[in-house]
């Protein structure tokens, strides 16, 4: 907490720098660089082409163009180029060749990009389809609002401008994830899909999906059909049940694959288990499925360590680990570890063992929260999520280390910042929406407090290196809507994705809270366009 309050950055409400007489311009996460020269704008118009050269990137116009042409009502034609000169002074050229991103950067050449626009045309450049993308984020955010809108919009009154731009940028992070725990409550596909589009927006590459937990089983496994039956039937708070057939999910990753975020699925093992326990009477260690859960206690479920126990626990890891590997083609599974505190120690570790084996066994390498580094025979390079507070109590560093000491990394989620499901702190103006999340991880959370923090100043020991990246979970205890979660996820997510994204502050310093209150104040106008219901917390001159 010291280290917390030592870091904390004031977010003056500031004035954004006007660009080229335009109101707020800015791209949020902050660019390594990015200039806006005195020079005239772009205009995006109906004879706007984009060029595509280079593999991959008529895709990934092709992405840009669906989403532009239906606010705009332009043709926006996608045309392969064979050269910088096919394009013209109206036209937007996406180029993917080699030598096109900061390679000076660890993750330049995986996802930098670099952006110029002006009045002879806008190039978005990288070396990959996925810095493409990012690039044409940043695209997206510098044109007006308007361009969200889901309607054909009005023009905006100096048309469709970008402002003269020049920027060049690369994550710091190789994974910046958002987590959406759709076991608490249900979230139908079209949610999940919107989600996908914002925090894409924000540069995010990993969607997290808690699809399991004591309240509800939320994917459909061909082998053990009542994990959808009786184990999908209840939310908490008795909000009802759902699930995604496969289908459904291949939808969602799908989706998510064209905006080049990779869905990595968590089943929540040993503990958090009680909707599964509920289906299967023979998972249990008296042979009794519990009644389904509907509360919202931790820590009391768990698989059965018991001998007896073991040809149908066993069986059922390896169906459900081998049906979810099977959908997901991203290279990561979660495995969940946390809170088991229904099991002894032993039967905790016999039971990550067995669960960690069935998991390797897909060919994928596994994620767990960090307890699960209480095991010192996790499989080669597991990655641990930390979710203890920024100044770590108790065991909870040794435990995240102990991933590295196995040849893994480690994803940050420290709860008392990243935790997008705490309390924001009640608002003078009233209290709208504070109803929502929950107090225990040192909540309320401000927006200044999910802004200043640093990854390498948690866990002590951990390198750069070590740690793979940052993810915002948001837990759905109290979050039963789509608005409902977007007023908790914004805008506190965009300042993780800003420490997830862009450079560490120069010298240990703090990040600078005024540039990050400016440019969020025009992410605003493009959340207002989409629709979301974030939260205009103060500090911030929301338009
Ligand atoms: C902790 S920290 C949990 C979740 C709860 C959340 C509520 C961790 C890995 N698990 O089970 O939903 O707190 O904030």
């Amino acid at each position: 907490l010291a280290l917390a309050l030592a870091a904390t950055t004031t977010l003056t409400a500031c004035t954004a720098p006007a660009q080229n007489g335009e109101s707020m311009t800015g791209i949020v996460p902050a660019p390594i660089s990015a200039d806006y020269p005195d020079r005239a704008p772009f205009t995006l118009d109906s004879d706007t082409r984009l060029v595509a050269t280079g593999e991959g990137a008529a895709a990934v116009a092709e992405t840009f163009a669906a989403f532009a042409r239906v606010s705009t009502g332009f043709e926006l034609p996608v045309v392969e180029g064979s050269g910088e000169s096919d394009a013209a002074a109206s036209d937007i050229a996406f180029v993917i060749a080699d030598g096109e991103a900061p390679d000076d950067e660890p993750f330049g050449a995986a996802e930098g990009y670099t952006l110029e626009a002006g009045s002879d045309g806008v190039r978005l450049a990288a070396e990959t389809p996925a810095g493409l993308f990012r690039a044409s984020q940043s695209l997206r955010q510098l044109l007006p609002a308007e361009i969200e809108r889901t309607d054909a919009a009005k023009p905006p009154a100096d048309g469709w401008r970008v402002p003269a731009a020049s920027v060049t940028d690369a994550p710091r992070f190789a994974y910046r994830g958002s987590m959406l725990d759709v076991a608490r409550h249900f979230f139908p596909v079209e949610d999940v899909l919107d989600h996908i589009d914002r925090i894409a927006l924000l540069k995010l590459n990993v969607l997290h999906l808690h699809l399991t937990d004591d309240q509800g089983w939320r994917l459909q496994i061909d082998s053990w059909p009542e994990l959808t039956g009786i184990g999908a039937s209840t939310s908490t708070g008795g909000d009802g049940g759902g699930f995604y057939t496969k289908d459904d999910y291949r939808r969602i990753v799908e989706y998510a694959a064209e905006r080049f975020v990779t869905v990595v699925p968590e089943v929540d093992l040993p503990g958090h288990t009680n909707a599964a326990l509920s289906a299967y009477p023979e998972l249990n260690c008296d042979g009794v499925a519990p009644k389904p859960y509907e509360g919202v206690e931790v820590g009391f479920s768990s698989l059965c360590a018991s001998p007896e126990r073991a040809e149908a626990t066993d069986r059922f890891l390896a169906d459900v680990l081998g049906e979810l590997a099977e959908l997901t083609p991203g290279p990561w599974l979660h495995v969940g570890g946390d809170e088991s505190l229904a099991t002894s120690e032993a039967d905790y570790l016999d039971l990550v063992r067995r669960i960690t084996a069935a998991g390797a066994a897909t060919g994928k390498t596994l994620i767990g929260w960090h307890e699960m580094g209480a095991s010192r025979d996790l499989p080669a390079g597991t990655i641990g999520q930390y979710w203890d507070f920024v100044t770590p109590r108790e065991d909870a560093a040794a435990l995240t280390t102990s991933f590295v000491e196995q040849g893994g990394g480690v994803i940050l989620s420290p709860a008392d910042v990243a935790y997008l499901d705490m309390k924001y702190p009640d608002d003078p103006d009233g209290p709208l929406g504070t109803k929502l999340g929950q107090l225990w991880a040192d909540g309320p959370t401000t927006l200044e407090e999910s802004y200043a923090w640093e990854p390498t100043a948690i866990v002590p020991g951990l390198a750069e290196a070590d740690i793979l990246g940052v993810e915002a979970p948001v837990w759905t205890e109290t979050i039963s809507t789509s608005p409902d979660l977007e007023f908790m996820v914004f805008p506190r997510i965009a300042a993780v994705a800003e420490i997830a994204w862009s450079p560490a502050p120069a010298d240990g310093g703090s990040r600078d809270g005024a540039s990050f209150a400016g440019r969020l104040a025009s992410l605003g106008t493009h959340l207002d366009a989409l629709g979301v219901s974030y939260r205009k917390v103060g500090g911030v001159p929301w338009a």
